[in-house]
């Protein structure tokens, strides 16, 4: 198949799914065309099927808010008629899926039925896309997607909840690639972060609001009070001034390391021994599967998709959003028992097992292969 794929480029979670997916159906022999403003932070290497096409946005003074959906609708209808595109595969719904009900309006007057394949990652959901400025064009672009899908059953619930909605929607949930996020040996690593055999706690984000990371380090002040530990604190955005200043009004600042963002985020997961996510909203939880696939137990919110990854009482826990001595007793019981914690990595992995890349790939390939159908079928 030639398929192209939208996505944001950056690290954020939705881009990253997108890239890797692209990146294994190139391998798989399928031909990918990306289209974003700029290169995905993923996409660093050269390979025969895929193919990158950048979308410029003129600086007409006029402009005060250059149209980018406009710029990006212009796009995919030059992509899709010269390279003779079999599908679009849009990730995050805003604006991706009504500039691609735009283009897909202008190649019909070609005679080209491109099929449009929309997958809603969360927070196009349940934060930008309830918004009323948003809602009334988010709700007619999945409706005109030729297929839907979500990266969860509660995602899909709760799009059906928020928007009136008569597509149906396919679950298709999040992936990993086992071959990059394995446990790695890095014990020189691990001896500089905890030199007195510390446990060492891991939180990964983007810093939002809705990742409560100020949670993080609550729940860390109240391990360290029953198990040595450090917490290294990856990632960066608007609330970490905030979560460094109250490491330092809690007394544990010198126990916690604030990394910034990392590329290699499979290594600082094998030196790992929890990662906590206490987030307010969680369409799946990607950052969890990464560190489930590093053998790393997971301590979690009970919100949004993330019970349908963490398994209570044998992955990790789950607690109320904001229930931090919940949180904290949990990784307690994880972190104080050599035993316990190594049943506990070694489900985390098996858990992880059930989301690798080899499942869930053949899954989009045959959701692409019937919305195609479909759409001939109507042509
Ligand atoms: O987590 C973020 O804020 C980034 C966001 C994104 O859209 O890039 O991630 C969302 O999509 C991921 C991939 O499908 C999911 O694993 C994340 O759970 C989801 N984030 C939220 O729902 C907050």
């Amino acid at each position: 198949m030639k398929i192209g794929i939208v996505c944001y480029p950056t690290f954020g979670g939705s881009g990253v799914v997108a890239t890797e997916l692209g990146k294994a159906l190139a391998a798989s022999g399928h031909q990918v065309h990306f289209i974003t403003y700029s290169q995905p932070a993923r996409l660093d290497f050269f390979s025969e099927n895929l193919y990158y096409h950048e979308v410029t946005i003129s600086k007409y003074p006029l402009f005060d808010f250059p149209p980018y959906e406009l710029a990006l609708a212009s796009k995919l209808v030059d992509v899709v008629r010269f390279e003779k595109l079999d599908l679009l595969h849009v990730h995050y719904a805003i604006p991706h899926a009504s500039a691609a009900f735009m283009a897909k309006q202008i190649l019909a007057t070609y005679g080209i039925h491109i099929p449009v394949v929309t997958t809603l990652h969360g927070t196009d959901i349940t934060l930008v896309g309830k918004d009323a400025s948003y809602s009334p064009v988010v709700t007619f672009s999945i409706n005109q997607s030729d297929g839907v899908t979500a990266v969860s059953h509660n995602l899909k619930e709760e799009t059906l909840s928020y928007f009136d909605v008569t597509r149906e929607i396919r679950v298709i949930p999040n992936f990993i690639d086992l071959d990059r996020f394995s446990l790695k040996p890095r014990q020189h690593f691990k001896q500089a972060i905890a030199p007195g055999d510390e446990r060492i706690l891991v939180h990964t984000s983007n810093f939002r609001k809705v990742k409560r990371t100020t949670d993080v380090i609550r729940i860390f002040k109240k391990v360290q009070e029953k198990v040595p530990s450090k917490l290294l604190m990856v990632g960066d955005g608007p609330e970490r001034t905030a979560a460094e200043q109250l490491s330092r009004e809690l007394g544990v600042a010198n126990d916690i390391r604030f990394l910034g963002k990392q590329d290699a985020i499979e290594e600082i997961l094998s030196v790992s021994d929890l990662f906590i996510i206490p987030s307010g909203s969680e369409s799946f939880g990607l950052a969890a599967l990464e560190a489930m696939a590093c053998k790393v137990p997971v301590i979690s919110s009970n919100t949004g998709g993330l019970p349908e990854l963490n398994v209570n009482g044998v992955t990790g826990f789950l607690s109320d959003v904001g229930d931090v001595d919940s949180m904290a007793n949990n990784a307690i019981h994880i972190l104080e028992d050599n035993t316990r914690l190594e049943q506990f990595k070694e489900a985390a992995l098996e858990r992880a097992k059930d989301f690798k890349l080899a499942n869930i790939m053949p899954l989009y390939e045959q959701y692409y292969q019937e919305v195609i159908d479909s759409v001939q079928q109507n042509a």
